[in-house]
């Protein structure tokens, strides 16, 4: 026989519900974002995250309630818990500096890893334990507790920044997106990256030469340049850096294209990505870092700087760039290899 749950739990699980959305979301956002323009998204990411916090203690009385209940097949409902904790726990860390890595992975790393985990486990919640929307879910009342939720919240967020700052904790300096400074102008400090599991190739700059819209440029001819930018590389890992760079403009080596909307940036490692024409004056091809030529790990010999966008942009050890009709925003929003 199901026993249905009283109003006060079923309010629950739908704002757990809404936040949980929210927070995965905003998560999302909070990582394709590289210009402070959107800033906000990690904010919204913080206070929906601190939403689930604050439901927290309620919905421990519904799941107590649960557990006293004969039901086989709670399993799903405990990892759903545990990821969801582990998300919370490691977004605090990270976000308080407390702990930011445990041997070779980063807090950020495990956020994300237990938030994308805790999706089919919350997909599957929800289909085995279905609430219902009532007409009177949109009762003025519920309205106001939405809005005391939503307020407490952000309040909770705000005051865990300014906490942090006035505390002066490890967390005080991070970017809008997060992400700690590391090695900023000492590129042999700057961390060394891969998107997922990418092997660092051993490319020889001598006899190298990058193929640009069907045309084979020798390194010789790409090193002449000497187009600079002071850009930020922000690693959705949780870390950034800021160095000089140089190398050449990459609309200074392209030719008429008719009909071509999108550049593909591809790696000697098959990585890639594409990006609107439009921005061939801003994407930088990068031979130098600090005004030495770019070491195996970061991307030598010729590297994308993609400024005011996230690392996963930043293609390492290009040989190709194609010109194409195809709109960039044709390709996964995250890279899948
Ligand atoms: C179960 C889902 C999730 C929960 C409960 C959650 C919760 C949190 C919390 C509580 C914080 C600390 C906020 C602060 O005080 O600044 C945080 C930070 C962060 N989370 Fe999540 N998160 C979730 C999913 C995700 C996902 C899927 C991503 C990215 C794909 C993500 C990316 C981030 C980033 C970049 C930060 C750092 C923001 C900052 O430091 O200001 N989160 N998260
Ligand atoms: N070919 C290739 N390029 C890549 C990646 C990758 O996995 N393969 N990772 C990207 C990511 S996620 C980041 S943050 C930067 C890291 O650059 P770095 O190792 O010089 O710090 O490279 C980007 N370019
Ligand atoms: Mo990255």
């Amino acid at each position: 026989m199901k026993r249905s749950l009283s109003l006060a739990g079923r309010r629950t699980n739908l704002a757990l519900l809404a936040a949980l959305a929210v927070a995965l979301g905003s998560g999302a956002l909070a990582f394709a974002v590289g210009h402070p323009s959107g800033g906000w998204a990690a904010q919204i990411h913080g206070a929906a995250g601190l939403a689930i916090l604050l439901l927290s203690p309620w919905k421990s009385i519904i799941v107590r309630r649960g557990l006293t209940r004969a039901s086989r097949r709670k399993g799903a409902s405990i990892a759903l818990t545990v990821l969801t904790v582990a998300a919370l726990a490691t977004g605090l860390f990270h976000s308080s500096g407390i702990l930011l890595s445990l041997q070779a992975v980063t807090a950020m790393q495990l956020h994300v890893g237990a938030a994308l985990l805790a999706i089919p486990f919350a997909l599957w919640h929800v289909r085995r334990r279905p609430g219902r929307a009532h007409r009177t879910d949109l009762s003025r009342r519920n309205a106001l507790r939405t809005g005391t939720l939503v307020g407490a919240s952000a309040l909770g967020y705000l005051g865990l920044e300014r906490t942090v700052r006035l505390l002066g904790a490890p967390g005080a300096p991070r970017r809008f997106t997060g992400s700690y400074e590391s090695g900023s102008h000492d590129i042999d400090v700057m961390p060394v990256t891969q998107w997922l599991d990418d092997d660092v190739p051993l490319i020889q700059a001598g006899g190298f030469a990058l193929e640009v819209g069907g045309r084979s440029l020798p390194y010789e001819l790409l090193a002449s340049y000497d187009d600079k930018v002071r850009a930020t590389i922000d690693c959705t890992g949780g870390w950034f850096s800021e160095q000089d760079w140089s190398g050449v403009w990459l609309d200074r080596l392209l030719q008429d294209a008719p009909g071509a909307r999108s550049i593909r940036a591809v790696s000697a490692t098959g990585y890639s990505r594409a990006f609107p024409l439009s921005d061939a004056p801003r994407l930088l091809l990068a031979v130098r870092a600090q005004g030495l030529p770019l070491s195996a790990g970061h991307g030598g010999p010729v590297r994308i700087v993609a400024p005011n966008r996230r690392g996963f942009w930043w293609v390492k050890w290009v040989d190709r760039i194609e010109l194409s009709a195809r709109p960039w925003w044709l390709q996964p929003p995250f890279p899948l290899t």
